[in-house]
């Protein structure tokens, strides 16, 4: 059936049709045309364009962080079951302060790991733009372009900018609290640790500069996962850290962002309460994304791991194995999810309930990737062990 969002869709992207080499799309192009303009998506005519977020012009920065302080400025719509709750950005963050809690089975080292993240993202997304007038998407972090290879650096990151960004690095000698950008002064209270005690902190970081080389470069960090096939080993190499032939640890792409920018980013409860966490888990989004596209009729639906995990004398043991049926709970700010509507962005397959995609990012190494097909790519697997993220907290790159 030549459906009419498939038109729509095909309007979107006039060269990639009509078969033009990828280099000469404009930037702003859909990169995985084929993913978005299927002729059975029911709802997703216009996906969201997830942008890197250097690629944004000021004007578009500012909103996006004047966005994120309307959800400060708003009131909970908690405070009926939690009083402590302040703002409608403290729902956001209890959410997954309450679902880390290993008690429901916890969001971290378990199948739900990368849906529930996916939809929390989607729903925050949401409420920037359906309670704070937000016109954007939520935008991503590239962090493979604060590496030397691409030019980069951690410490000159766009990201830390203290007028056009989120600010920089915390002060020790000041309790490690931020000094500069647009949440300098914004107290928060949940957390540490799943703590809900109305007490009031600051935002506060640790920089780890060094952590992005050899952990998020392109060629030797993030071209390797595109050739895994199973789903929980992917899982694995992007959110636990490897561990090499002769011990060397390498932090997937989620310890790069909790680790590099750390303080509260580190903690694995209250984290969101620093507002790079939005950024850092769009990242993490967009990687899951880009390895579903790459092979959308096993990769899209493929899902797995545990679902839930006890720490015991042992070490960890899991229980029951997750399902696409399995359900997705952020609490009260979003209805309870199974995971098959979650697993297309562009909510074609799985009855999905999603609509965005991501622009490429500045660095443009997608296409390469994509030119490779995935039998090469898979001759590109990753080295070494891993070692889930939950366990792997004990150590430094938490
Ligand atoms: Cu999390």
């Amino acid at each position: 059936m030549y459906s009419f969002a498939f038109a729509l869709l095909f309007l979107h992207v006039p060269q990639a049709v009509f078969g033009l080499p990828a280099s000469s799309l404009p930037s702003n192009d859909l990169l995985f045309p084929e993913l978005a303009a299927r002729e059975d998506t029911p709802v997703c005519i216009e996906p969201r364009m997830r942008k890197e977020w250097r690629t944004l012009s000021d004007p578009e920065k500012s909103s996006y962080i004047s966005a994120i302080q309307c959800l400060w400025d708003l009131p909970s719509k908690g405070t009926d079951r939690i009083p402590q709750l302040r703002s409608r950005h403290d729902d956001f963050v209890y959410s997954h302060l309450e679902a880390t809690r290993f008690g429901s089975g916890g969001i971290h080292g378990v199948g739900v790991f990368l849906p529930w993240h996916r939809h929390f993202i989607w729903v925050y997304e949401n409420a920037l733009i359906n309670e704070c007038n937000y016109t954007g998407a939520q935008p991503y972090w590239d962090y493979s372009l604060e590496t030397r290879a691409a030019g980069g650096s951690w410490m000159t990151s766009p990201l830390f900018d203290a007028e056009t960004g989120f600010g920089g690095d915390g002060v020790r000698a000041l309790g490690g609290c931020i000094q500069d950008g647009p949440f300098k002064d914004r107290k928060i209270t949940l957390g540490p640790g799943d703590k809900v005690d109305g007490k009031e902190r600051c935002i506060d970081r640790t920089f780890s500069p060094t952590i992005v080389e050899g952990a998020a470069d392109w060629d030797s960090s993030m071209m390797p996962l595109w050739g895994i096939e199973k789903f929980e080993e992917f899982q694995g190499a992007v959110e636990g850290v490897r561990i090499l032939p002769g011990g060397v640890m390498k932090p997937g792409i989620h310890s790069v962002g909790h680790g590099g920018v750390g303080g509260e980013m580190q903690n694995v409860f209250s984290s969101p309460n620093d507002p790079l966490f939005f950024m850092h888990h769009a990242a993490l989004d967009r990687v899951w994304a880009l390895w579903q596209s790459l092979n959308p009729a096993t990769r899209v639906m493929a899902i797995g791991g545990p679902t839930g995990m006890a720490f015991g004398a042992g070490g960890m043991a899991s229980s029951g194995k997750t399902t696409l049926n399995t359900t997705v709970n952020l609490g009260f700010v979003a209805d309870e999810m199974p995971i098959h509507k979650l697993m297309d962005t562009t909510g074609a397959q799985g009855e999905g309930i999603l609509c965005y995609w991501y622009e490429k990012s500045p660095l443009g190494e997608e296409d390469m990737m994509r030119m490779r097909g995935v039998e090469n790519l898979a001759k590109m697997k990753p080295q070494g062990t891993v070692v889930p993220w939950a366990q792997a907290s004990v150590a430094p790159f938490a």
